[in-house]
């Protein structure tokens, strides 16, 4: 599949994975095109994403003459891979391919860079290389598990199980909830994950909040925080005179399982070691019908929740429109919700790409926001080109919204040049004929009503749809 940006090329294997669970390969060009890629790398390395990046480099006797694209490929594949390794003889490629190969697939997902001097690659004598097998996830400690079953008895509602990669998925909200309906504890997702399943019939977790006052107050009332694939909770920045931990200071840490051990398997273990009896997640109650009038950020997770089909995918790259998103999706069909995972923009319309490919016939739904959708919007035109279910909602408000914010939260007024520096309306970015301009058609809404009638009509058809919502 052929991406105009190696940005696009990383963010579409980083979305196949979340969804295929088995890495895709990319193919970047040199140091520089390597670097091109590497914001979504680095989001793809915080989604815990296996990929196989193949990088081509000079042929290994023309490096010592310094020819422009000479760069520290190595150097630059470091900053994001878990392994990285440069082949430099055509017999050594099928064999360094499959233990890039199994990095990637190393849990709980990693990313392998393999760099190939161009004479690696056409010379002759290359032997095509066994399989490496998936190493073993490493295994749950059982005193974690003890010791969270003591914690849960005892605390009551003072506990919060807060769950992230694998404990997110379908069958670790089922066992998350019964632990939960077992002792009283409450639940809760990280802030950042890389893929949450929702809908009808999965719990309706909420995620800790972004601003660090809304997540401490959500946080305040624990004692015990038991961490299930997830981190301690902290600021995505740091602010004057606010803490950088957004967990209340005699709060106690329990690290059921770390990010790389199997969440599920652990969830698994504690309601045994609990004696959870099975009980069903309640019904989040009728489907909203869709909303009218103006656009809101509550009125379109409301339309989105009525019309979206069965097992869609949601890209959300929405920043600041979509923080309370969640809260009006839950009585909807069952469906996968991609974040953001490393806070670099630009990983939305590209993960949307690659999720569609592996979703082989799922809809996709980016919620995507203007101007992070500018850092790639060439995703669009892979879309275009594999005619993917793909629905983008373009929110475009002109502006940097969430900067606003930043700057209220470091304690600043934005004068006018910083104002200015927020500002995507001058010229303004005309949605429609931009993803027109690379063969996706698209339609503008002002209304609710607008865009809930193109909603609808782009889940009819095969291929890719914008809509651009004026908000
Ligand atoms: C790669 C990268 N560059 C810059 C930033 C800083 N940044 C965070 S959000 C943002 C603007 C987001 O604007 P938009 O996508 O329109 O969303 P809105 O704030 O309007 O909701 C910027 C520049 C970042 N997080 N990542
Ligand atoms: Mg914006």
């Amino acid at each position: 599949m052929l991406g105009l940006h190696e940005n696009v090329v990383t963010g579409m294997a980083d979305g196949y994975w979340r969804i295929a669970r088995k890495p895709a390969c990319t193919l970047l060009h040199c140091g520089p095109g390597l670097a091109n890629g590497l914001a979504n790398l680095h989001n793809a390395r915080r989604a815990r994403s296996g990929i196989v990046n193949i990088v081509g480099d000079q042929a290994t006797w023309h490096r010592p003459h310094d020819p422009p694209l000479t760069a520290d490929t190595e150097g630059l594949a470091r900053t994001v891979s878990a392994w990285v390794r440069t082949s430099t003889r055509a017999a050594d490629v099928g064999r360094d391919a499959a233990a890039a190969v199994q990095a990637a697939r190393t849990a709980p997902g990693q990313v392998a860079t393999l760099i190939l001097p161009s004479d690696a690659s056409w010379d002759e004598g290359g032997v095509v290389a066994e399989a490496l097998p998936v190493p073993e996830a490493p295994p749950l400690d059982p005193y974690a598990v003890e010791r969270a079953a003591q914690v849960l008895r005892g605390a009551g509602g003072k506990a919060l199980l807060l769950l992230a990669g694998p404990a997110v998925q379908a069958d670790g909200q089922d066992l998350a909830w019964r632990i939960a309906q077992a002792t009283g504890a409450k639940l809760m997702a990280d802030y950042v994950n890389a893929h949450v399943a929702r809908g009808r019939g999965r719990v309706q977790l909420e995620r800790v909040p972004y601003v660090t006052e809304l997540a401490m107050q959500a946080l305040a009332s624990f004692e015990h925080i038991v961490l299930v694939n997830a981190k301690p909770p902290v600021a995505f920045f740091a602010y004057p005179d606010k803490p950088s931990t957004q967990y209340p200071d005699g709060a106690q840490l329990h690290v059921l399982a770390r990010a790389e051990q199997d969440g599920v398997a652990a969830l698994r273990a504690l309601a045994d070691a609990l004696q959870a009896p099975a009980c069903a997640i309640p019904d989040p109650g009728p489907r909203p019908a869709p909303a009218t009038g103006a656009p809101s950020p509550e009125k379109l997770a409301q339309t989105v929740a009525a019309l979206m089909p069965e097992q869609a995918i949601v890209s959300d790259e929405s920043v600041s429109y979509g923080r309370g998103f969640y809260r009006h999706t839950h009585a909807s069909p069952p469906h996968d919700w991609l974040h953001l995972a490393g806070g670099a923009i630009g990983d939305g319309l590209p993960v949307a790409t690659g999720a569609a490919l592996a979703g082989r016939g799922r809809r996709v739904i980016s919620l995507q926001a203007d101007g992070s959708a500018m850092y790639s919007l060439q995703a669009l035109w892979t879309q275009a080109r594999e005619r993917l279910p793909c629905t983008t909602i373009l929110l475009n408000n002109g502006r940097y919204n969430i900067l606003i914010g930043e700057f209220k939260g470091v304690g600043a007024t934005p004068g006018p040049t910083a104002m200015q520096m927020l500002d995507l309306g001058n010229p303004g970015l005309d949605w429609v004929k931009l993803a027109n301009g690379m063969g996706v058609e698209a339609a503008r809404a002002t209304t609710m009503e607008d865009c809930a009638g193109l909603l609808a009509a782009s889940f009819r058809r095969d291929g890719p749809f914008l809509i651009e919502l004026m908000v």
